[in-house]
């Protein structure tokens, strides 16, 4: 074996070489593994003995793709796209071995390859969209030669990582060999092309797909329109359209031209930068300063949930999808019966996506159990409670569980604003009592919100964060104030959105600006879709506010066919009269002199006073670092990820300009604009929220 660099080494079977890269984690192709690739398969081809190249990777992946760390950093070493070609030139058929996952740059390699095989459990894709990029060393060119336009605007576009079966239907892949055999099938395979004198399978020179492709330019444009929903406000994917465009109508070269230029439009904007951004975030949460890696764990066999309402069942199933049975407590036998046939239901219509199988259905229903006794839960390893949120009836169960519960057990309460120490105060074990705070539908949403108490014990936090990560969760791990990140900010724009309908606005411009930054909907129509009435109370209800009025009108949302919208049938949304008049003689009630207020403004007002508060969070050490507030508001919230999240969108702006505003607002508008301790601090030392990792 012959050591190329620290990351690459030569060996040979017989007549095949094999060149083997090893750089952990996941073997990006950072500058020594380029130029491990570049070397090696120049070293191979130049030996006059070696007849084929096989390249594998060591660890747990095939080239996860390009090193995203050196993104934006000065060039070193070997380029990818020259890199790529070396391999593509060589004189002699090289063969990539694929396992775990090649991605994006990882699999532009294997698609310079002349041949690929993979073990079965093997997945390939070009995930660049998600980090607002394109495959930008041949892969928007060589992959729709080597599975048609149609599906390669799929995979550029989608990220998707498809498993081994698919990519050899495909053409993707030329052969799947044994699992735990890779090298070995690889060699035999290898032995095969040259027993029988294949050619040289150059991607770049292969166009049959693209010449019948060319017969169908519309396709391209429909598939825009089919995906306008999914891809909007997002720049990348038109990106990556355009360069499979080009690689159907454009030679090889200019095709690549394409690519390059696009490439680079991408990798200097913003939108990209906050994806790459939020791409970190999401593995950043996971690190605790003061819960070490090593921090014991507590051994979560059995779970327990105490109420099958939407938010129970949708916890419940989390679980069975991981495998974990669970049994699940109501009072009554009808909402016990309610809940376990929702459950059944929700996976009946997976099924019928075709995302599921009825076994998988019949296993996971297996594993479940309802029971309309507390006493049921008292071998339970970790308990979530997810009834009515209301403090007396938590402490009430909470002190009950204290009294069933085997020791050591985690009493989890699934509260989205209570404060979870006042809940542990009901038990005699508070440092076995943490918040999880799902979003809802719990079973979809990704976001978990981890909520420390004063005495949550370390093992019980690690715990938390490990059955999260167990069952698909991205987990942020944050203090207790009321609100926690995500509501204690949403409450800002809230106000400030009520405030604007009667200073001068109507709630459809409102929910108009915010769309358009990005959010899937603005704060009126969320609150339809919600419904208007939740929390709300006939007996007490006195007309106060406006959400007040429409509740009594019965306007209670979506639901009821009107809110601060109407709805007809399908529930599609108008703008209302009804409302606009309510609003109008509201504000005169008031005494409020409305005045025009411009889109600029209102997006200022909902915005900027969540960044404040995000500053005063991190001021009060309640989230750990900027980048988990914003993983809590792109995977609770529908903060649009190419803005990076309320945090790093304030940096962009420049927290000078946010300070300045919040400085404006409060002398005119009062104290709820007051500026964070921490705002200021790092607007006049010219930082950013980024610089205080
Ligand atoms: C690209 O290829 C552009 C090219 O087209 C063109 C170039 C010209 N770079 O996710 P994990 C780190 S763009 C640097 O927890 P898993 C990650 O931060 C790239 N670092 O593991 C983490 O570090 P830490 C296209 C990377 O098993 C550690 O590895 N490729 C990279 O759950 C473990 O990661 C992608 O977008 C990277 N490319 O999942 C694939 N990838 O331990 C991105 C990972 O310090 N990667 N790290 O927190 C993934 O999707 C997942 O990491 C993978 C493994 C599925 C591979």
């Amino acid at each position: 074996m012959t050591a190329i660099n620290e990351v690459a080494d030569l060996s040979y079977e017989g007549e095949i070489a094999i060149l083997t890269l090893n750089s952990p984690p996941v073997n990006a192709l950072a500058a020594p593994v380029r130029d491990g690739l570049s070397l090696g398969v120049k070293q191979a081809a130049a030996n006059p003995e070696a007849k084929a190249i096989v390249i594998i990777c060591l660890g747990r992946t095939f080239i996860a793709g390009a090193d995203i760390t050196e993104f934006g950093k000065p060039p070193k070493g070997a380029s990818l796209l020259d890199t790529i070609s070396t391999m593509e030139d060589a004189a002699i058929p090289v063969i990539a071995a694929i396992h775990g996952t090649a991605l994006g740059g990882g699999l532009e390699v294997a698609l310079a390859c002349h041949y690929r095989v993979a073990v079965p459990s093997a997945k390939c894709g070009l995930p660049e969209v998600n980090l607002g990029l394109l495959p930008g060393a041949g892969g928007t060119q060589r992959l729709p030669r080597a599975i048609g336009p149609e599906m390669a605007l799929g995979m550029v576009t989608s990220g998707e990582h498809i498993g081994a079966a698919h990519c050899l239907k495909l053409g993707l892949l030329d052969a799947v060999v044994e699992e735990g055999k890779l090298r070995e099938g690889a060699v035999a395979f290898a032995r095969q092309v040259i027993d029988e004198k294949r050619s040289l399978r150059r991607l770049r020179d292969i166009d049959d797909k693209l010449i019948a492709a060319r017969a169908r330019p519309e396709m391209f444009q429909q598939f825009r329109q089919v995906n306008a929903k999914k891809f909007r406000g997002f720049q990348s994917p038109e990106s990556n359209i355009r360069c499979i465009e080009a690689a159907v109508n454009l030679p090889f070269d200019e095709g690549i031209k394409v690519e390059r230029k696009l490439f680079m439009e991408l990798m200097s904007g913003v939108q990209s930068a906050a994806q790459r951004y939020a791409f970190f975030a999401e593995r950043a949460v996971w690190k605790l300063p003061d819960v070490p890696d090593d921090t014991p764990t507590l051994p979560v066999a059995k779970v327990g949930v105490i109420g099958a309402g939407t938010m129970g069942g949708g916890i419940a199933m989390n679980f069975l999808n991981a495998g974990i049975p669970v049994t699940i407590v109501e009072t009554r036998q009808d909402a016990l019966t309610r809940g376990l046939v929702t459950i059944r239901m929700n996976y009946e219509n997976t099924v019928k996506r075709g995302r599921l199988t009825m076994p998988d259905v019949e296993k996971r229903m297996a594993l479940l159990k309802g029971t309309l006794s507390l006493d049921d839960l008292a071998d339970r390893d970790l308990i979530i409670e997810a009834v009515f949120e209301n403090m007396e009836l938590k402490k009430e169960v909470f002190g009950k569980l204290d009294k069933i519960a085997k020791q050591g057990a985690i009493l989890a309460t699934n509260t989205s604003y209570l404060n979870v120490d006042e809940i542990a105060s009901a038990t005699t074990r508070p440092e076995s009592v943490i918040g999880w705070h799902f979003f809802s539908p719990a079973n979809v949403m990704r976001l978990l919100e981890v909520v420390r108490g004063a005495r949550t014990s370390k093992p019980v936090i690690a715990t938390s964060m490990q059955m999260a990560r167990k069952i698909g969760k991205v987990a942020a791990l944050v203090g207790v104030c009321p609100g926690f990140v995500g509501n204690r900010m949403l409450a800002q724009r809230q106000r400030e959105a009520q405030k604007l309908i009667l200073e001068g606005v109507m709630p459809w411009d409102v929910d108009r600006v915010l769309y358009h930054f990005g959010f899937p909907m603005g704060p009126f129509q969320m609150s339809d879709l919600a419904g208007l009435d939740i929390g709300w109370s006939k007996e007490k209800s006195t007309s106060s506010t406006i959400r007040e009025i429409l509740c009594e009108m019965d306007r209670r949302g979506q639901k009821t066919g009107a809110g601060f919208y109407d709805y007809d049938a399908d529930r599609n949304a108008k703008m209302s009269p009804v409302v606009e008049k309510i609003i109008l003689e509201f504000a005169a009630k008031k005494g409020i002199t409305r005045r025009a207020i411009n889109d600029a403004e209102i997006l200022e007002r909902c915005i900027y006073p969540m960044i404040n508060e995000g500053a005063k969070i991190l001021e009060e050490g309640k989230a750990i670092r900027a980048s988990d507030i914003d993983v809590v508001w792109i995977n609770g919230y529908g903060w649009p990820v190419y803005r990076g999240g309320p945090m790093f969108f304030g940096d962009t702006m420049g927290l000078d300009k946010v300070l300045a505003k919040m400085r404006q607002f409060e002398s005119e508008m009062g104290p709820e604009f007051a500026p964070s301790k921490l705002l200021e601090k790092l607007a006049d030392e010219g930082k950013r929220f980024l610089d205080m990792r």
